[in-house]
């Protein structure tokens, strides 16, 4: 274990040593990656997706049995189960859950009932200020430098008008990679950072490894974002799959058909490997993940390299008098 001197308001929350969030990645989060994200000081988090309720159970038992630290489930609010995924939350009595893809209001009552602390992902300042009056614990602000379903607004921009507009805690997400993103997330406001993409090449992380090897092959502008006419923007890597959806776009194909064309294909790039014909939903910063590392060095790297950056700064700006 690293000391550290980067404790915030989050880590005090949720009772985790490191304020890093592993995101809930659907196909992508299983409990194998969350648990060692967890039991190496971060928040691990499942990605439940479009996923049934039962497999949700059992991957929150995978791990409650890897760890005895605190965890969390990401609830997609567009899933056809999410009624069923809420009712597997609170009966497992999940210690946070996130969400994403809507608003979540309607079931805060329920889950701070049974303790369970919401933290849900937002891209804007009014849904931020709508979710702190419904009584969430803190908010997940995700530009759109993420990858998969994004918003329209940049982590740079985004952050900072969040923090200025509610009390609760604010954790960055988007574009974020090591120390330097984490120090300049706190110099936004930000209690923390959450990070997808770099979490993709954990060593526990069951994706297929070709998606792995893609990720770490890719360059600054290996993404291209996908779907717009459907009203649900998606950042992917470029692929024949996006090419596709481009063309068919660009010749006026109507949005449900471009949306039932994705159906299936996150699975079909995640779990098969299929980086041609599968949609591999990654962030911009996938150029800067540079090799396949067990979760705890990636908490360890972000840890000692935001001191590292920190102490720089202080030498270089500390001591200055105005
Ligand atoms: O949810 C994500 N990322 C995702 S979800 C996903 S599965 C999916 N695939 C295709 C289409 C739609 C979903 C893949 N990646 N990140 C969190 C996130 N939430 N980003 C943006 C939002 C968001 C957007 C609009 C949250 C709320 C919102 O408005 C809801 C409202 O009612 O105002």
């Amino acid at each position: 274990m690293i000391k550290t001197m980067i404790k915030t308001k989050v880590c005090e929350l949720i009772g985790i040593e490191y304020p890093i969030f592993q995101g809930g990645m659907a196909w992508v989060a299983t409990g194998e990656l969350a648990a060692a994200v967890s039991e190496s000081g971060g928040l691990g988090i499942i990605g439940s997706g479009q996923a049934p309720a039962d497999w949700l159970r059992q991957e929150i038992r995978k791990v409650k049995a890897i760890t005895k630290k605190p965890y969390g489930v990401n609830v997609m609010l567009m899933s056809p189960y999410v009624d069923e995924v809420m009712q597997v939350i609170l009966e497992e009595r999940v210690p946070v859950i996130t969400t994403g893809a809507g608003n979540p209001g309607k079931y805060v009552p329920m889950l701070k009932e049974v303790g369970t602390k919401v933290i849900p992902v937002v891209a804007s300042v009014a849904l931020a200020k709508r979710l702190e009056k419904a009584g969430v614990d803190a908010l997940i602000a995700e530009g759109m430098e993420s990858g998969g379903h994004i918003g329209e607004i940049g982590t740079f921009p985004l952050v900072p008008q969040v923090v200025d507009a509610v009390k609760i805690p604010v954790i960055a997400a988007g574009g974020i990679v090591d120390g330097r993103g984490l120090v300049a997330a706190l110099a936004l406001g930000a209690e923390g950072v959450q990070l997808g993409t770099r979490f993709m090449c954990a060593e526990e992380c069951t994706i297929s490894h070709l998606i792995k090897d893609k990720i770490i092959k890719a360059k600054d502008r290996a993404t291209v974002i996908t779907g717009r006419s459907t009203g649900h923007p998606v950042r992917c890597l470029d692929n024949h799959f996006t090419r596709e959806i481009d063309q068919y776009e660009r010749e006026g194909m109507p949005p449900e058909e471009i949306a039932q064309l994705g159906v299936g294909r996150l699975r079909l790039a995640m779990v098969d490997g299929d980086i041609e014909k599968g949609s591999i939903m990654a962030g911009q910063i996938a150029g800067a993940v540079k090799r396949i590392e067990p979760a705890a060095r990636i908490i360890q790297d972000i840890m000692q390299s935001a001191e590292r950056e920190y102490e720089r700064l202080s030498a270089r700006f500390g001591e200055r008098r105005v």
